[in-house]
């Protein structure tokens, strides 16, 4: 029999989480980050007690909002490359229920991160508990089953001795390249606090590695033919290349072969913005030089991407009918999408085998030219949208223009929802890689300021630059108090159209009226004129309203030696985005309406689903 050591199940997950380790540059470190956690009756004398038994190995930190903490934890783990993740805890109920769509988040971005929320009692006696909610037909639902779905893998704990294989279960996806995703263990409040007598082995210290796979040989040998016959092969980067950290090997394999390459939201960065083989921007917010690409690509490599309708255009970017996409993806659920040749592998590995099997092959060199004329004059048209103005409402691409100026390419930039992504996914010339941090898989208001402090914890000494649109903002801002509270300092600059510029965009240009989405068109008594800075400053950043591009380029420079978050507010013109670049997006407009401009752009919208590639 083994030596056991009696501890209750909270005090045991504690415990455990202190002791997973991992392994960073040569040095060993602890592969949790931390715990956020805001408690309630469900977690405060259970995991509120164990959590603080082990506050100096494994830290807690406190938020103010359960999906804005889950955000920063999401956001911490993307920003260490998915190597370290944190974990949240909340309370049952309402607590529990604002992680749900953080839980989304992470389950569509691919990103680890171990939900703790606290459930019912499992013996059910005192039942109904304060925010239990009674499911009348079924005794064993809780509200925490919210999560199954968005879960990689759900498991309620109701005895004590479960949390060994639920642990054991939870490392496995947290730190497996090709499930990945979020973990939910829903802690019964009662079993938190029940003791069991668990194997001192248990706690070991354990070191995680990443598994890098190795190509099949006969998928590697398919992918190879199918490059070989390419007289116009692309690569699209996804976030896959970063996760891998293969862009080392992205570069090498491309430069060999005289490949293009154009990214993703997810994996722009993947090379720097000026390496002369990236096209930068693909799909529905790329640029003219990817997109030209990409309509005519005979092969297509797509390395770790989802293929989302961002990417494909809904799917009717790739125009070439004879085209063969070959699916380089550690997930094979992603790698046969659209009929790919899968290639199921690590991007680096499977870039270096390609690589090795390719030697000497180059593509013909008039396709790899165009792309660099492609570049060239996209170059052109991104520097004019961009050049400073003296306009008293700038578009969002002047203000992306400005903050490149003051910040250069060196921060790391992040950005999730509103006008904000597509631009920038066009028009940031990003640097190193990861120093694009964007959250379009699941496009979260509300991620930008709750990521950017978890993208501060994983790089503190890194300028992290939050670009985040008013709707968003006013969505979920709370953590700015917690980041002066933990002296993480963000830059974050607020765009205020006065309401959700895109999706008026969107409304106008699907035939609709102008209708609930500037504040001006929505009902009201009084025209809200929100005071952005006041209300950063209240909550202890350094802010500030700047009248003009040159003015927000000058706070810039100065809240580059602020010792705390600093909060720039400029206005601007909510009808503008950039027109160049840019393909067809697949959103139904409707087939029956009494108002001619809906009709006219469902005419032309019948007319654009036929490019739409079916049946592939
Ligand atoms: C949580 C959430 N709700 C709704 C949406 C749909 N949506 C996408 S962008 C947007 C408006 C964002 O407004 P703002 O942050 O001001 O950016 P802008 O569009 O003005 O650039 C909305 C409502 C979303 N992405 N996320
Ligand atoms: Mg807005």
């Amino acid at each position: 029999m083994s030596k056991t050591i009696r501890l209750t199940m909270a005090q045991a997950l504690t415990r455990f989480l202190s002791k997973q380790m991992t392994e960073i540059d040569g040095r060993a470190v602890p592969i949790f980050g931390g715990v956020w956690a805001i408690f309630g009756h469900g977690n405060v004398a259970g995991i509120g007690e164990a959590l603080y038994q082990v506050r100096d190995e494994l830290p807690t930190f406190r938020a103010h909002n359960e999906q804005a903490m889950a955000h920063a934890a999401i956001a911490y783990a993307k920003a260490n490359f998915r190597r370290r993740f944190m974990a949240a805890t909340s309370s049952i109920g309402p607590g529990a229920l604002n992680m749900v769509t953080a839980a989304a988040l992470a389950h569509v971005n691919r990103l680890p991160v171990l939900l703790l929320p606290g459930d019912v009692f499992a013996n059910r006696i005192p039942d109904p508990v304060l925010q239990q909610a009674e499911d009348f037909s079924d005794g064993t639902a809780t509200v925490n089953d919210c999560f199954r779905p968005v879960s990689r893998y759900f498991d309620r704990i109701t005895r004590p001795e479960q949390i060994i294989p639920a642990l054991a279960r939870a490392m496995q996806v947290l730190t497996d390249p090709a499930e990945c995703g979020p973990v939910t263990l829903s802690l019964c409040q009662d079993v938190q606090a029940e003791a069991y007598d668990y194997p001192e082995s248990f706690f070991a210290e354990r070191p995680w590695r990443q598994r890098r796979q190795r190509p099949d040989r006969d998928e590697l040998a398919a992918a190879v033919a199918a490059l070989k016959g390419a007289r116009k092969p692309l690569v699209i980067a996804g976030g896959g290349v970063l996760y891998s950290r293969a862009s080392d090997e992205l570069a090498k394999f491309v430069e060999g072969a005289g490949i293009p390459v154009c990214e993703t939201q997810g994996g722009k960065s993947s090379l720097p913005d000026d390496h002369p083989l990236n096209m930068a921007a693909v799909g529905v917010t790329g640029t003219s030089a990817a997109n030209r690409l990409a309509e005519e690509a005979d092969v297509v490599l797509a390395i770790g991407t989802r293929l989302q309708d961002f990417t494909t255009g809904s799917w009717a970017l790739f125009k070439n009918s004879g085209k063969t996409i070959i699916g380089l993806n550690a997930q094979p659920f992603d790698a046969g999408k659209h009929r790919a040749l899968p290639l199921v592998a690590d991007a680096a590995e499977g870039l270096a085998e390609l690589g090795a099997a390719l030697k000497g092959w180059k593509a013909p060199s008039a396709w790899t030219e165009s792309s660099a004329a492609g570049k060239k004059a996209w170059q052109a048209d991104a520097a004019k949208v961009t050049a400073s103005t003296n306009a008293a409402f700038p578009s969002d691409a002047q203000v992306i223009g400005a903050v490149q100026r003051a910040m250069g390419s060196g921060v790391t930039l992040l950005n999730a929802s509103g006008g904000l992504p597509g631009e920038l996914h066009k028009l940031w010339q990003a640097g190193a890689p990861g120093s694009y941090h964007g959250e379009y898989g699941f496009s979260t208001m509300g991620y930008e300021i709750a990521g950017g402090l978890g993208a501060k914890m994983a790089k503190p000494d890194q300028e992290v630059v939050v670009m985040i649109g008013d709707g968003s903002y006013l969505m979920m801002n709370s953590e700015i108090a917690t980041s002066v509270m933990l002296g993480l300092k963000l830059t974050i600059v607020v765009l205020d159209n006065r309401g959700y510029g895109c999706i008026n965009r969107l409304q106008m240009a699907t035939g609709g009226a102008n209708f609930n989405n500037l504040l001006k068109d929505a009902r009201h008594e009084v025209l809200p004129d929100i005071d952005f800075a006041a209300h950063a400053a209240s909550m202890g950043a350094i802010a500030e309203k700047v009248p003009s591009i040159a003015g927000l380029e000058t706070a810039l420079q100065k809240a580059k030696t602020n010792d705390r978050t600093t909060v720039l507010v400029i206005d601007t013109d909510p009808l503008v985005s950039t027109d160049a670049g840019g393909h067809w997006w697949d959103v139904a407009v409707p087939e029956v309406s009494t108002r001619p401009t809906v009709n006219a752009a469902r005419k032309a919208y019948e007319e654009k689903r036929q490019m739409q590639n079916v049946g592939e």
